[in-house]
């Protein structure tokens, strides 16, 4: 099984099926596309239609986009319960997880993921705050419910689907309620995660849409 990626630094969609795989304990190869280079579309649509990282590829099937790619390592890999157990709970981690995969352009425009950066404060523009006070109400709710470590218990797909935004609040250090303080710092430490952050740290590309609030490198 192969996962083809782009930067980890700040490939939001790539890092929810890395992270799946990677919690579920799935062995799995990985080939990295970085974004923003002149062959990067040539090799994304090589392995994809779609012409977009993430891709899984699994002998002879391809599946592309994050959400269809954890439905499927959800029905391939059905010990790893990467869907809550119960039907109502399901429904509802598959509604929160459709909502982030549709939603959030404020949030997302104005606070890209970028693992290695560090912005606090930048990005809070209304629409920004608007999807962030959303997010908090469905983490807050969620782990109200289950009790917690994680948006149903254990660790699901809804948390992979969550994962980019936790990065994204770290970078922009944004004010959080407790609760949900404390559930960044439960992904954050996953030791997937550590490893997504520490390979994002080390890489050297730099994507100008994705930085919009800091200076570009000096040259060497
Ligand atoms: N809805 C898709 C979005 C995939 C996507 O936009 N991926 C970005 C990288 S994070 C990409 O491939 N960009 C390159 C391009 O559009 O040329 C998913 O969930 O996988």
């Amino acid at each position: 099984m192969k996962l083809v990626i782009g930067n980890k630094n700040y490939s939001s969609w790539s890092l929810r099926p890395w992270l799946a795989l990677s919690v579920a304990g799935v062995a799995f190869d990985e080939q990295r596309i970085p974004l923003d280079q002149p062959d990067s579309k040539a090799r994304m649509l090589a392995v994809s239609p779609a012409g977009r990282v993430p891709v899984l590829i699994d002998e002879t099937i391809t599946v592309w986009d994050s959400l269809a790619i954890c439905e499927y390592l959800a029905e391939r890999f059905p010990d790893a319960q990467l869907w809550p157990a119960d039907r109502a709970q399901r429904a509802r981690a598959r509604a929160i997880s459709a909502e982030m995969h549709s939603g959030f352009a404020g949030l997302r425009n104005a606070m890209p993921m970028n693992c290695r950066g560090r912005h606090p404060g930048k990005g809070q523009t209304p629409a920004a705050m608007a999807d962030i006070a959303r997010v908090c109400e469905l983490w807050t709710d969620a782990l109200a419910a289950s009790g917690g470590p994680f948006l149903f218990g254990h660790f699901t797909i809804a948390d992979a689907m969550y994962a980019p935004v936790v990065s994204r609040f770290v970078t922009h250090d944004v004010p959080l309620p407790p609760l949900c303080a404390a559930y960044v710092a439960q992904i954050q430490a996953l030791p997937a995660m550590v490893a997504w952050n520490a390979a994002g740290a080390a890489e050297s590309e730099w994507v100008v849409a994705d930085e919009p609030y800091a200076d570009p490198p000096s040259a060497p």
